[in-house]
């Protein structure tokens, strides 16, 4: 009887394997969770450099060798102890995101907008037109975070400065299997981030226990990539070698990426991913634009205080 049923099952079973069973499992690795699962394309890892007022940044995307991943413009993972920092500088034309990992940084821009970001929270600033500000160790010892440069759509970079802020307590998170997930953007097991993005943006920030692993579905058509923080895991392929801190990993296109964390020890990563511009990016330092004559004009609207930076006539951080 179990014989005949095992039979009828599998070979109804087969006939059911396309197209059914392909949405479930790739042909090339019956173990993948995903249809087209995503690997490794680049490894690269970013070395400390100065930046700003006696900071330290490790600039992963923004460098040389990954100067830039549609829509994403810069990942720093930045260190500063007082009284360091980023002082009084412009942005305009993208979105900067602070996630405080460790410590305190004080933010105050020409509009009367302050703050401080303390270890969890999320600063999601869309600059648009345009936001002068300074960003300062605000801690005892060594402050500690990551910041990420999204770009704007050629629509999108002339809009009003907007900020959501979101205190560590307010960002939803999710336990299973030894996997820990905190959500600053997006969706992820089960959880919804309630930050707008008006560039769709993924940000998902992963602690794996030893010997724990995680399956995250991941837009097809988006730019996807992880930064390991803390410990060592294995990325994309089972097989593949470990990966440690400093990390950045470009994910090549697929629908979704399995991480292992086979080590002894937790491992920390950020998992980002984006729907790509696809338009032309011209970049002068803190203004991102989608053409040399647009940088020209936010120069000379930078100089003369005008076309959304008026209140730069008379500000100074304190
Ligand atoms: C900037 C140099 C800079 N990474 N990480 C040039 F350093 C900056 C800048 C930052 C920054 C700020 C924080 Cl809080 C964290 C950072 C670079 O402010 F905007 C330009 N143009
Ligand atoms: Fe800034």
């Amino acid at each position: 009887m179990t014989l005949i049923i095992n039979n009828l099952f599998k070979t109804h079973n087969s006939l059911l394997v396309p197209p059914f069973c392909s949405r479930i499992m790739s042909q090339s690795d019956p173990q993948s969770a995903f249809n087209r699962p995503r690997m490794v394309a680049k490894k690269v890892l970013a070395k400390p450099q100065h930046e700003g007022d006696g900071a330290v940044v490790r600039r992963s995307i923004g460098r040389s060798e990954l100067k830039l991943l549609d829509p994403f413009l810069m990942l720093d993972e930045f260190s500063a102890s007082p009284p360091a920092g980023f002082p009084d500088h412009p942005h305009r034309g993208f979105e900067t995101v602070t996630y405080m990992l460790q410590g305190r940084i004080a933010h105050q821009d020409f509009a009367g907008h302050k703050g401080t970001i303390e270890t969890g929270d999320v600063q999601w600033m869309t600059a648009g037109r345009g936001i002068i500000h300074s960003e300062m160790a605000a801690g005892e010892g060594v402050q500690w975070g990551l910041q990420l440069w999204i770009n704007l759509s050629a629509k999108d970079k002339m809009i009003e400065p907007r900020y959501q802020e979101l205190r560590s307590d307010d960002i939803k998170q999710a336990e299973k299997d030894g996997v820990e997930v905190r959500v600053i953007a997006g969706e992820s097991m089960g959880v919804q981030s309630p930050v707008y993005t008006r560039t769709p943006t993924m940000y998902l920030d992963f602690t794996l226990k030893p010997r724990a692993q995680v399956h995250q579905s991941i837009p097809e058509s988006w730019n996807a990539f992880a930064y390991v923080i803390e410990g060592e895991g294995v990325f994309g392929s089972i097989n593949s070698s470990p990966v440690s801190v400093h990390n950045v990993l470009v994910l090549s296109p697929g629908d979704g990426v399995t991480v292992w964390n086979k080590s002894s020890k937790p491992m920390r990563f950020v998992l980002i991913a984006g729907q790509p511009l696809n338009e032309p990016v011209v970049q002068y330092g803190p203004f991102v634009m989608n053409s040399q004559a647009e940088i020209d004009q936010t120069i000379e609207d930078y100089h003369y205080c005008k076309n959304g930076f008026e209140m730069a006539k008379y500000w100074r951080s304190q």
